[in-house]
């Protein structure tokens, strides 16, 4: 019979990590050095992760920063190809850690992309975006696409897509927006926005009591421009090619330009561009 007990991680050993970090040790060095003292590897990699996360988060609020929430995630552990979204199997095409993008392959088939237009074209006006003074809305010359909005599970096709998105990112269907399809011919164009609502602006704490921030966004290509077009993360020079069927999903886990999710719709250069969105929230979105 084997016993195993259970290290016990105290206060001086996670101030002597975050010692070792400022002092510039990596963390492999960290990790051997506790190996060495005789530190089971499983305890020592979890006291290191949770000592300098909490130690990283807690520098970002006393600088200032609003504090970090829980995000949507897909299930990544250990690299899988695709994902079971519940009725449906879904690639894994890219990812990168910050910011946190995700791009999937497949998440609608052509028929289900086809459908949701046909669904919205009829319903469709000029975009708007949220007045953050007033927490209204109002026509935006960064936004000149043309959009409208599906209520939270209005029809069937809308009830099973959000069923998959919530499977996929591990997020309660409820807590979502309603989905928002969104057209752009050529010419039309996203600028680089943040999907965050801004703490700093007045409207903010209206918007917010209906379901928290939002945390996570997931935009589905219905149909694929000739040129132009890409979903674009300027600080990181990334651009998502608006593949039909695809999505590329990104979270920010505090209303904050350091999550580095500047994005934007680049210009249609030929060809008609249509994406459904899918906004998430902190909380029930009701
Ligand atoms: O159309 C896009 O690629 C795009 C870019 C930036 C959509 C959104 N933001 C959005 O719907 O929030
Ligand atoms: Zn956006």
């Amino acid at each position: 019979m084997s016993t195993t007990s259970t290290q016990q991680v105290t206060p001086q050993l996670r101030q002597w990590i975050v010692e070792q970090a400022q002092a510039g040790h990596s963390a492999e060095a960290v990790l051997k050095a506790m190996l060495d003292a005789g530190w089971q590897e499983d305890v020592a990699v979890e006291a290191m992760e949770t000592t300098l996360r909490g130690h990283l988060e807690h520098q970002a609020v006393q600088q200032g920063l609003p504090p970090a929430v829980n995000v949507p995630e897909p299930e990544l552990d250990e690299s899988p190809l695709y994902l079971d979204a519940g009725d449906r199997r879904v690639y894994v095409v890219q990812t990168m850690a910050s910011p946190r993008v995700v791009v999937f392959g497949s998440l609608l088939s052509d028929e289900e992309c086809e459908a949701l237009i046909a669904l919205a074209r009829p319903r469709l006006a000029r975009s708007l975006t949220v007045q953050t003074q007033t927490g209204g809305e109002e026509v935006n010359q960064d936004r000149t696409s043309h959009g409208m909005f599906f209520q939270r599970g209005e029809n069937e096709l809308v009830r099973r897509i959000e069923a998959r998105i919530a499977r996929l990112v591990n997020w309660p269907v409820d807590h979502g927006e309603g989905l928002q399809v969104l057209h752009y011919e050529p010419g039309t164009e996203y600028k680089p926005h943040y999907d965050y609502f801004d703490p700093e602006q007045p409207g903010t704490p209206t918007i917010l009591k209906r379901g928290g921030q939002r945390v996570g966004t997931l935009v589905i290509y219905l149909a694929e421009p000739e040129k132009g077009g890409g979903t674009v993360f300027p600080d990181v020079h990334l651009e998502v090619a608006p593949k039909r069927g695809n999505a590329v999903f990104f979270s920010y886990d505090r209303a904050h330009p350091s999550t580095k999710t500047l994005h934007g719709g680049a210009p249609v250069l030929a060809g008609d561009k249509w994406i459904a969105t899918k906004w998430l929230r902190e909380r029930p979105f009701v």
